[in-house]
C-alpha cells in the first residue's frame, strides 16, 4: 500500500521538553509554534499540562492562537490530566497508557483488565466533555509488549471512541526488514483492526536509539501509517525521535508530498537550537553547516558544471546556498566558483593558480579560507607578485 493523506505531528515542545536540561518559555514555545504553523505541520503537540501552571496556560495560549495546525496536549490516563487538558481548549489529546504485563505488575500493580478499564473510561470521558476532539490513545513500548495486550486495548480504546492509535517505539528497538519491522506490526495491527469492522488512524511515534527512527517511521507509513511523530533537531528522551527537516524533505523529495514550507526549516532550526542548547552538527543532514558544501576537487569540479553530480536535494528548497569550501581539498573550480562569487569573474589563469597554492597552505592547517577573507588573499597576493616584498 502507498502512502496516503500523511499527517504530521511535531512533538518539540513536548517530547522535546523531555530532553535533559531544555525547557522553552512560553513566549519561545509561542515563536517555534508560529513557525510549525507556517511550514504547515498539522498536528503541534503543545505539552503536558499537568506538569505544570505554565506549561498550562502555555498549551491554552497556543490553543487560542486560531492556527491552521491543530494544537495538541499529552495526558497520562488520568481524569485530572483530562480535565487539565481540555480546560486549555486544545483540539488533539493523546493519552497514553503501558499495557505490558511486566509494567502493569511490577508498576502498576494492575492486571489488564483494569488497565483497560481505566483507558477506556479516560477516552469516554474526554469525548463526553468534547465531541470534537481528537483523541489518540498509545499503549506506551507498543513494539515490545504482549501483541495481545496491544490488540486488546487498542480495540477496547476505538471502540470507547479513540481516532487514533499511535504504535510507539519508545526505546528505539525496531529494525526494518527484520521480524521487527515497523511495516509488519502496522499491517497486522490495521489488519487486526479491519476485521474488526474498526478503521482508526494509526500514528507512529519512533525514537532514534538505533539511528533508525526515520526509516522506522517511513516503513510504517509504507504499511499505511498516516500520522508520524518528529521534532526539530530529533530532540526527546535519550537519542530522540525523528527529524523533522529529514522527514519533510523525504516526503517532498522523494513522494513528491509538496504542501510543507521547507523554506522556513532554517530559522526553525537556528531558533530551537539557540534555545535547547543544543548546537547543530555541522555534517547533520539538511540542516547542517556543511549540508550543501562541497570539498574534494574532483565533486567542486563537478559540481561547477552540474552541482547534481554531487548532490540529490536541492538547496534552494530551504532557501540555502550551496557552497565549495576552500581548502587543502581545494581545485581550480572551487577557487574560479569562489572568485565570481566576489565579483573576479575572468581571473588570469596565474592569480588562480597562486591564489589556490595559498588556500591549500592555510587549509593544511586545518583551517577553511572563508569567502569573506578571498579578496584579502587575492590583493597579497598580487602584492607579492609585483615584488613589493
Ligand atoms: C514516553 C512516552 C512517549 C509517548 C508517546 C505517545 C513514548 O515519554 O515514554 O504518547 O504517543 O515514547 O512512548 O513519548
Ligand atoms: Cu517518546
Amino acid at each position: 500500500m502507498g502512502p496516503v493523506d500523511i499527517k504530521i505531528l511535531d512533538s518539540t515542545l513536548r517530547e522535546g521538553e523531555q530532553t535533559p536540561g531544555v525547557y522553552f518559555d512560553s513566549h519561545i514555545k509561542l515563536a517555534i509554534a508560529n513557525l510549525l504553523d507556517e511550514i504547515g505541520i498539522d498536528i503541534i503537540e503543545s505539552g503536558h499540562p499537568a506538569v505544570t501552571d505554565e506549561i498550562f496556560s502555555t498549551v491554552k495560549m497556543l490553543s487560542g492562537k486560531g492556527y491552521n495546525a491543530t494544537i495538541g496536549a499529552h495526558a497520562r490516563s488520568v481524569k485530572r490530566d483530562i480535565e487539565l487538558a481540555l480546560e486549555c481548549g486544545v483540539g488533539f489529546l493523546g493519552i497514553f497508557y503501558c499495557v505490558s504485563d511486566e509494567r502493569l505488575n511490577g508498576v502498576f500493580k494492575k492486571d489488564l483488565n483494569s488497565a483497560i478499564e481505566q483507558i477506556t473510561s479516560s477516552i469516554k470521558f474526554a469525548k463526553e466533555q468534547n465531541p470534537g476532539l481528537l483523541v489518540r490513545y498509545t499503549p506506551e513500548d507498543t513494539v515490545r509488549s504482549s501483541y495481545d495486550n496491544v490488540l486488546t486495548a487498542a480495540v477496547a480504546a476505538v471502540e470507547s471512541g479513540a481516532d487514533i492509535i499511535s504504535i510507539a517505539d519508545t526505546t528505539g528497538y525496531m529494525v526494518p526488514g527484520t521480524d521487527r519491522s515497523m511495516y509488519e506490526y502496522v499491517s497486522r495491527l490495521k489488519n487486526d483492526f479491519n476485521s474488526r469492522g474498526l478503521n482508526p488512524q494509526i500514528a507512529v511515534h519512533c525514537h532514534n536509539d538505533r539511528g533508525l527512527a526515520l526509516a522506522n517511521a517511513l516503513d510504517a507509513m509504507r504499511a499505511g501509517a498516516s500520522i508520524i511523530d518528529a521534532s526539530v533537531l530529533g530532540i526527546g528522551e535519550r537519542a530522540g525521535i525523528v527529524d523533522l527537516a529529514q522527514l519533510l524533505t523525504v516526503l517532498n523529495v522523494d513522494y513528491k508530498m509538496e504542501r510543507w514550507n521547507l523554506a522556513k526549516l532554517p530559522e526553525l532550526y537556528e531558533l530551537v537550537s539557540l534555545h535547547s542548547n543544543i548546537p547543530i552538527p555541522v555534517n547533520y543532514p539538511i540542516m547542517g553547516g556543511h549540508a550543501f558544501t562541497h570539498c574534494a576537487g574532483v565533486h567542486t569540479h563537478a559540481a561547477a558544471a552540474n552541482p547534481m553530480h554531487y548532490e540529490s536535494i536541492n538547496p534552494e528548497l530551504y532557501g540555502r546556498e550551496r557552497h565549495f569550501s576552500l581548502d587543502h581539498m581545494s581545485g581550480v573550480a572551487s577557487v574560479r566558483y569562489a572568485l565570481k562569487k566576489i565579483g573576479i569573474d575572468h581571473p588570469e589563469k596565474e592569480l588562480e593558480l597562486d591564489v589556490l597554492k595559498q588556500i591549500k597552505s592555510i587549509g593544511q592547517r586545518g583551517r577553511i579560507v572563508e569567502l569573506s577573507e578571498l579578496s584579502h588573499i587575492v590583493e597579497t597576493t598580487k602584492h607579492y607578485k609585483r615584488g613589493l616584498k
